[in-house]
């Protein structure tokens, strides 16, 4: 595969930015490769500067479930610049597109928008300290929730201890208000809530796990977290940012049926646009800036041309035809061409697979926690992208992202996708 344009191009990025890259899983790190520098896309596939092109299952890390450069959401963003690209003032797209929102997330009673995943978890956990007055918050290792200092930690040894950094930059300080659980162990919650009584202001997490791979809740398990964050008083944020309009224009909260306190939502929403969402119980929310004292703001922040881009998104997965079905009919396929591969290969492999999102882990064990995913053969998973992505698919440039079906992927596409599984 030519690749002459993408090397040229990532050695004057080097030297511009870190890794060359502005995120650093596109750096291809963990697969050994130089990354592919990207020229267009369209529909379910994607073009590199040599002219290569590949069926896409990165989508974006998941904003893409209409596919690339859906006509009309190019088309009602194209049309809105020419109103203007920013005014720092409210609008009426603002309004329709939280309006949206709740319709289709009843807990969200009301909400904020920001441009970021990171900025809305770190701004709902904000809004969670502010109205609990408490300080300690829960994640689970192996959950990621962006880049704010609080959230990149991860616990020590034991998982149960107070958390050390995992980033470095990241005052000590920060991360002892950070306790880390381990996702489907309701014990090594438990002992959090027990160990911390009343100091819990909010417990975090991906309701379906997408960034140690998918790992599926236990059932039960979200269950549990609700009843116990019930119980202690602490807020339940469901982080949404991946599973928010990707299992359903609910997302997990209803595919799981249960109500969580705060949800955080971003890709979808924004239709690809840089547009993420915080919101809530109302009486949580009407403790932020400027009726409450709960701080956060942005210049971009609920911006004409990123609501103009989620708008239009949604309101295509809500007109129909519906995709959810077809997009996860087709990620069952994958999902069985994968163990047939592995079958026939005679590897270890685990695949957890729920609506439009999957991974194939490179393991003889079941992919049920963090310790499991990180039993994963990351060789294998390299050897495996260089396969594909040589066979023009581009998947995941590591172990531990998810897999995304969009509604562009053709018949075709899909067909191709198991030709190259099975060679
Ligand atoms: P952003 O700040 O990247 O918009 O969102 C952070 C975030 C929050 N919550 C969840 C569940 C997320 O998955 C993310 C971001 N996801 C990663 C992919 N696993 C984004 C890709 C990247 O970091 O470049």
């Amino acid at each position: 595969m030519n690749t002459t344009r993408s090397e040229e191009m990532y050695k004057i990025a080097l030297d511009l930015m870190p890794g060359g890259v502005n995120s650093p899983v596109r750096a291809f790190g963990s697969v050994g490769r130089k990354p592919l520098f990207i020229d267009h896309a369209k529909g379910s596939h994607i073009y590199d500067v040599d002219g290569n092109s590949f069926i896409d299952y990165v989508c974006s890390w998941g904003p893409g479930i209409l596919g690339h450069a859906h006509p009309e959401v190019v088309e009602a963003v194209v049309k809105a610049c020419f109103d203007g690209l920013t005014f720092g003032a409210p609008t009426r797209k603002e309004s329709e597109l939280a309006s949206l929102v709740r319709d289709c997330i009843p807990s969200m009673e009301m909400v904020r928008m920001v441009n970021s995943g990171t900025e809305a978890t770190m701004s709902a956990i904000r809004a969670a300290r502010g109205y609990t007055g408490r300080d300690k918050i829960i994640k689970f290792k192996g959950c990621y929730h962006g880049h704010s200092d609080g959230l990149l930690v991860q616990a020590g040894s034991a998982a149960l201890t107070q958390s050390v950094p995992d980033s470095s930059g990241v005052p000590a300080s920060f991360a002892q208000q950070t306790l880390v659980a381990l996702f489907n162990d309701k014990d090594s919650v438990r002992e959090l809530f027990d160990n911390n009584k009343d100091q819990i202001a909010a417990l975090i997490v991906e309701p379906v796990a997408a960034n140690m791979g998918v790992v599926l809740p236990e059932e039960g398990f979200l269950e549990f977290l609700r009843e116990i964050t019930q119980e202690h008083g602490a807020v339940l944020i469901f982080d949404e940012v991946i599973t928010g309009f990707r299992l359903g224009l609910g997302g997990a909260q209803e595919w799981y049926k249960i109500k969580p306190d705060m949800t955080t939502l971003g890709k979808i929403v924004g239709g690809g646009m840089p547009m993420a969402i915080y919101g809530g119980r109302r009486d949580i929310m009407e403790n932020v800036a400027p009726i409450g004292k709960v701080y956060q703001a942005g210049t971009l922040s609920g911006n004409p041309i990123a609501t103009t881009a989620g708008i239009r998104t949604i309101q295509l997965l809500m007109e129909g035809p519906d995709i959810y079905a077809r997009i996860e009919a087709n990620a069952v396929k994958l999902a069985d061409a994968f163990r047939a591969r592995a079958k026939r290969l005679g590897i270890g492999l685990h695949v957890n697979q729920i609506g439009s999102l999957l991974s194939a882990f490179f393991t003889d064990q079941q992919v049920k926690d963090y310790a499991g995913a990180l039993s994963s053969d990351t060789e294998a998973y390299a050897g495996y992208f260089s396969h594909m992505l040589e066979n023009g698919i581009y998947v995941a440039p590591s172990q531990f992202e998810a897999m995304f079906v969009s509604g562009a992927h053709t018949d075709a596409d899909i067909d191709r996708t198991i030709q190259v599984l099975e060679l």
